[in-house]
């Protein structure tokens, strides 16, 4: 049984391309778990397997690896991609640690990049550090992005080392708890010579750092009034007991691309980090759950992998009990069907190692568990847990997929299917009016590269495109018109002839049929045919589009005793609609949503000129109740916003966000023109 103490699961999390996936790479290499450091240009990495990474040499979704450190420490990673759109997949995988290293560049303009996703950890109050990677980067700077940090983040982000040198001349660092300076070589580390022109300045970081421990543990503030040293082992023990308790962050440097820095990061992870035994996981109330070995088990899927050969892979994390490969678990989240697992394995990258069980802390793979998704919870012999959910946020961008061979549908739908559950950020929905199959995720990269998986995984070729709006028709004027159909085939003819009366209606109210026949002009057996040549006939306006919000009236018509019939009328209504909506001055209507934007306040004017040049009608501007954030509300025509998710975080450093919901109906300014057929 493995000692609960001698284990890390660490989240490696951050803004995106700020060196995670090398940062992760750099620690398994440094400490032995693979043989040769890859790089993620070369496409190399152990955690960035996936072909989609490889071809974007970016994370497309989240990679496991794991590691022993010193011989004893059993460490598993979580790299989590940075991109946006990816973030879901990242708070669903936080759900599964203990803890994270927050990785962002060293430059302070990048910081701001890194704020939804520490939020996201404060408010999980999951324990973290950062590290300042790209020290070996012209121009980088620690300083700076040290006090970028402090000032989002609070004065309890300290530096717990000060770097020497910068860029070329990075050498190694001054670890600020026992003074010394090390230098590295690649990732090795050896004693140096104190830097004397950083004296002053690191004396004054490593004020700063003893004053903010020192908030947290009364004795130590005691010594530091009096003017004392604190023994160097009660500045170790604070700084480990304030890290796992998620009271102080400390930043650390590194050039992960050269290994400098990766050994202190390492024995940060294993000293300052929480084990699962320090943290445990809790339940939806709040309760501990013992991570018991004996106990029944309880297991939480954090991400869901599926492989077309080979089959599903659950990614759990072990909180209590003890599992075997063939373990038949009770899937919580679905009416407790009862599952069984088809294989247990520990996960180096695209590796999978088999194992012969697992417990509680660990980070495992779960072979062929066909009905879990990620979000459930398992357990072992009936055992009842509620677990607090990670949110899924709504989808944000929509595109419209369909097969290139039309005989493919089935196998798109098929292949859709097990897309959406290995990352239950996708969706997919029909669309309304215009029935296309709608992709959705959280943005444009997140569809794409979706879309990019589904071909490669299920070889279904696939055309994408933006949604078509769903375009409305509509009469401005009202109309009488006679229809008469008559025809002569030799035996049975067709005679059919209808009075209509066309009249707008209340915007949004749809169209409605009602007759006012007397004296049976037209028979009774023959108003619903008209009503449905009716209907019929408005699916498809003057435009194209489909017409709204008319009343169509049967006041009067002729019927032939043997020619008559439900065709016959039929047709006639149809052609009377066809012939009445030109002399309705008919308009295209587009539908218009409403957007609620939350932006931070530096980019609201930003977003607002953005919004007014998408024809967009500000409703109002209000502040968030995310601090420094503003809630921005608009109207705005769909046509507008097929990328705007893309445009908004581009505007605003990623950090925009936005939700929105169909409002009405408007009618289309007379000088756009939307297809299929123009209106001017
Ligand atoms: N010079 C230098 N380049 C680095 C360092 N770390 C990473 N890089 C480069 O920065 C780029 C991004 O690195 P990744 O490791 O993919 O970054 P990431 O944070 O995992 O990126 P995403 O997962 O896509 O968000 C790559 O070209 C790396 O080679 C470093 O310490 N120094
Ligand atoms: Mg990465």
């Amino acid at each position: 049984m493995t000692d609960l103490s001698r284990i890390r699961n660490v989240a490696i999390v951050g803004t995106h391309h700020s060196g995670k996936t090398t940062v992760a790479e750099a620690i398994l290499a440094f400490t032995g778990a693979i043989a040769r450091r890859g790089s993620v240009a070369d496409g190399t990495t152990t955690t960035d397997h996936e072909p989609e990474c490889i071809a974007h040499a970016q994370s497309t979704t989240a990679g496991f690896a794991h590691c022993t450190a010193d011989g004893i420490v059993h460490i598993t990673l979580a790299d989590c991609p940075g991109f946006i759109d990816f973030f879901e997949e990242t708070k669903q995988v936080l759900a599964g640690v203990d803890a994270a290293v927050v990785v962002v560049d060293a430059d302070p303009s990048r910081v701001a990049h890194s704020l939804s996703v520490v939020e996201y950890l404060e408010s999980r109050r999951l324990p973290h550090l950062f590290v300042i990677n790209k020290m070996d980067r012209p121009g980088a700077d620690f300083e700076g992005t040290l006090n970028a940090l402090q000032s989002a983040y609070g004065r309890h982000v300290v530096a717990e080392q000060w770097p020497i040198g910068a860029a070329e001349s990075f050498e190694g660092f001054v670890d600020l708890t026992d003074m010394k300076a090390r230098r590295c070589d690649g990732d090795r580390e050896s004693i140096a010579a104190f830097p004397e022109s950083l004296r002053e300045r690191i004396a004054s970081a490593r004020a700063q750092m003893l004053e903010a421990i020192a908030d947290f543990d009364d004795h130590l503030l005691e010594e530091l009034l009096e003017g004392a040293e604190p023994p160097l082992d009660e500045v170790e023990r604070d700084l480990c007991a304030e890290c796992s308790h998620d009271q102080i962050v400390p930043v650390l440097a590194c050039a992960a691309a050269t290994g400098a820095g990766i050994a202190a990061l390492v024995r940060a992870i294993v000293t300052w980090l929480p084990s699962p035994a320090d943290a445990p996981q809790l339940d939806v109330e709040g309760r501990e759950i013992a991570p018991d070995a004996d106990a029944p088990a309880v297991a939480r899927v954090i991400k869901t992998m599926v492989h077309p050969q080979s089959g599903k892979l659950s990614m759990v994390r072990m909180i209590a009990g003890t599992i075997k490969p063939d373990a038949t678990l009770n899937d919580l989240s679905r009416g407790d069907e009862k599952v069984r697992c088809a294989g247990l394995f520990r996960l180096q990258g695209k590796k999978q190692e088999a194992l012969a069980q697992a417990g509680p802390g660990e980070l495992v793979a779960l072979a062929r568990l066909e009905t879990v998704s990620t979000g459930d919870v398992l357990t072992g012999n009936g055992r009842t847990v509620m677990l607090a959910h990670a949110p899924i946020a709504d989808p944000v961008f929509a595109a419209a997929i369909k097969p290139k061979e039309r005989m493919d549908e089935a196998r798109l739908s098929q292949a859709l299917s097990r897309i959406v559950d290995e990352d239950p950020a996708l969706r997919t929905q029909r669309a309304d009016v215009t029935n296309e199959l709608l992709l959705l995720g959280s943005g444009e990269q997140h569809v794409t590269i979706a879309v990019e998986r589904l071909s490669r995984k299920y070889k279904v070729d696939v055309e994408i495109a933006a949604p078509a709006i769903a375009y409305l028709e509509t009469i401005t004027v009202p109309t009488e018109i006679h229809s008469r159909y008559k025809h002569q085939t030799g035996g049975h003819g067709q005679f059919g002839d209808v009075w209509l009366r066309f009249e707008p209606r209340e915007r949004g109210s749809g169209c409605a049929f009602a007759e006012t026949i007397v004296g049976g002009v037209v028979p009774r057996q023959f108003i619903p045919a008209v009503e449905k040549g009716v209907f019929e006939a408005l699916l498809h306006g003057t435009s194209g589009f489909p017409v709204t919000d008319v009343q169509v009236t049967l006041f009067d018509g002729q019927y032939h005793d043997v020619d008559s019939s439900e065709q016959s009328f039929r047709v006639a209504a149809g052609m009377a609609v066809r012939d009445a909506l030109p002399k309705c001055k008919p308009v295209v209507l587009e539908p218009i949503v409403r957007v609620r934007v939350e932006v931070p306040s530096a980019f609201t004017s930003a977003v607002i000129a953005q919004l007014t040049g998408k024809r967009g009608q500000i409703l109002g501007m209000t502040s968030s109740e995310r601090t420094g954030f503003d809630v921005v509300e608009a109207l705005v025509p769909h046509v507008e916003l097929s990328r705007y998710i893309t445009e908004l975080r581009t505007a605003t450093q990623g950090l925009g966000s936005y939700t929105w919901h169909h409002e009405r109906y408007d009618p289309v300014p007379i000088t756009k023109a939307v297809g299929p057929k123009a209106v001017v």
